[in-house]
């Protein structure tokens, strides 16, 4: 104990303490002159989308089962301890050998930079917030560190550095460390605050007024909401919605200069502005969205009223050519999915969406456009803030994560999930409501059965079905006995197959098998 503590009042504590401060000035520096910038251009995010960009598909696959969709929150808190570990270092090493610590700032400076300017979408010119972070990171740790070198006279420190008392260092050392941080935290803040103002793009989407569809949404049939309390609303709303996306800091699109290019192996180029958008035809459906890394039980699923252009009718006007499989889409960030060319052409009408539930799209769902493809995986299909629609083929192109080991193609999965009650829960003998959702989007769900722990299956009482592109919600009223109980469930698609019992992890085309609950009867 009293060895760790004359440790941690010692110089070589401090110089690791100096060096953190000084990687916070780094991060806060450029975030401050970043807000001038590409938001995507700061050092944590670019330095995130980095990583993000080498996740490989068991890593994405872990991170999303145990995190959710607090997966980004987790990748700032890992970042946060990665970069304050090497600034202990690097403040230690500065602190003896100052030369050597200056070559090592530097060298994380332009690693920082390196990743900033491979951004899709950043220019050159967007690497200046980080290289003044960098100086200014510099600057902050040689201030720090000279009242530890005064103390010390050691070989390294600069000519002159005479000799002070210990305790008047460490005060003059604990008073420019405080200093310092507070300066960073005020740049920081400042920094988040101006470019809060500088973005109108939240301003811009609130202004957006939504066309009259031409041909509406089917009336949704009462009836679809399972009666059980606790299960899913049937209509997610916006801000309750999933999200999953690689995106750090939400892209913001200025609706303006928004446009999508169609092209590739095409006989006429299309391009379309965010305005073509809004004086088209537009139509509306409700679609429930499912992930490929949603595991058995999961709630990465949401239904939506979305509202847009069908896909089919750019395609008509691009003329794809023999040959052509795919539609490679790409997003502003560099994001992309395969989707089957037919799929966009069937009459499944797959859109690019600019509204969800009666409201521009949110930001973080792909503003101002996004594609929207009933029955297949977000992953080969529902690019947001897309702005590039190549026809390939699947022989010629891969995308995103594809290329990280995930499957070229996605059909949805026909999935049963049990919202109420939730696994080991506590309830009551007698009747006990059971109830969820299942899916199985172009198939429709048919069937629902229940299976309390080795009994035989019985069927679960189906709520109204809206169409086959939706969820299709369940109930089941339960004569619970004392003890400890499992409850099985599993669906029937629309083409009679139920359900497979077969587990598989979501990795590489989505996880399937039947999800089991289990419970305790008191
Ligand atoms: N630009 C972009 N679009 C994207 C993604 C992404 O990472 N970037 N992820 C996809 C995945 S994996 C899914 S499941 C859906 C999720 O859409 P949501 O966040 O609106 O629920 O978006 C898809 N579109
Ligand atoms: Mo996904």
């Amino acid at each position: 104990m009293k060895k760790l503590w004359n440790w941690l009042k010692g110089p070589t504590a401090m110089a690791a303490l100096a060096g953190v401060v000084a990687a916070a000035v780094v991060l806060a520096v450029a975030e401050l002159v970043g807000a001038f910038f590409t938001a995507r251009a700061t050092p944590v995010i670019a330095l995130g989308s980095t990583f993000i960009d080498f996740t490989p598909s068991w890593l994405k696959d872990f991170a999303i089962a145990t995190f959710g969709t607090n997966d980004k929150a987790a990748l700032f808190v890992g970042m946060g301890l990665t970069i304050a570990g090497l600034a202990c270092v690097l403040g230690v090493v500065a602190y003896r050998r100052w030369g050597l610590g200056v070559l090592g700032v530097l060298f994380m400076g332009a690693v920082i930079v390196a990743s900033v300017v491979t951004r899709a979408g950043v220019g050159p010119a967007d690497a200046i917030p980080s290289l003044l972070g960098t100086l200014a990171g510099l600057a902050a740790l040689r201030f720090l560190i000279a009242p530890l070198w005064k103390a010390k006279g050691l070989p390294d420190a600069p000519a002159g550095a005479a000799a002070d008392t210990p305790g008047a260092s460490r005060r003059r050392f604990f008073a420019a460390t405080g200093i310092t941080a507070a300066a960073a935290g005020i740049a920081a803040t400042g920094g988040r605050l101006l470019s809060a103002a500088r973005s109108n793009i939240a301003k811009a989407r609130d202004a957006v007024q939504l066309p009259v569809p031409v041909k509406a949404a089917a009336a949704v049939p009462a009836g679809v909401q399972s009666p059980v309390p606790g299960v899913a609303p049937w209509v997610t709303p916006n801000g309750e919605f999933y999200r999953i996306d690689t995106a750090l800091s939400v892209p913001e699109i200025n609706a303006d200069e928004w446009e999508l290019r169609v092209h590739g192996l095409v006989e006429e180029e299309v391009r379309l502005t965010f305005q073509d958008l809004l004086d088209a035809d537009l139509i509306e459906s409700h679609v429930t969205l499912t992930c490929v890394s949603n595991p058995v039980g999961g709630n990465l699923a949401g239904n939506a009223k979305w509202l847009g252009l069908p896909i089919r009718e750019v395609l008509e006007r691009a003329k794809p050519t023999d040959g052509a499989d795919m539609v490679l889409s790409t997003s502003v960030d560099g994001f992309s999915a395969s989707t089957p060319l037919e799929v966009l052409q069937d009459d499944r009408d797959a859109i690019l969406a600019i509204g969800m539930n009666d409201e521009p799209l949110p930001l973080e769902h792909g503003y101002p456009v996004r594609m929207v493809v009933p029955g297949l995986y977000g992953f080969v299909s529902a690019t947001k803030w897309v702005v590039d629609l190549e026809v390939t083929r699947f022989a010629d192109s891969k995308a995103y994560w594809t290329e990280r080991g995930w499957s070229e193609r996605g059909p949805i999965k026909t999935m049963a999930r049990v919202d109420v009650p939730k696994s080991f829960a506590k309830v009551p003998a007698g009747t006990v409501a059971v109830g969820g959702t299942a899916w199985a989007q172009t198939r429709g769900i048919t069937k629902v059965e229940i299976q309390i722990d080795d009994a035989d299956w019985v069927e679960a009482e189906l709520s109204t079905e809206a169409s086959l592109v939706t969820w299709r919600q369940w109930s089941y009223q339960w004569d619970a006995t004392p003890g400890p109980h499992y409850i099985k469930v599993r669906a029937t698609d629309g083409s009679g197959e139920v359900q497979t019992e077969q587990r598989a992890d979501p990795v590489p085309d989505g996880a399937s098998g039947w999800q089991s609950v289990m419970v305790t009867v008191e």
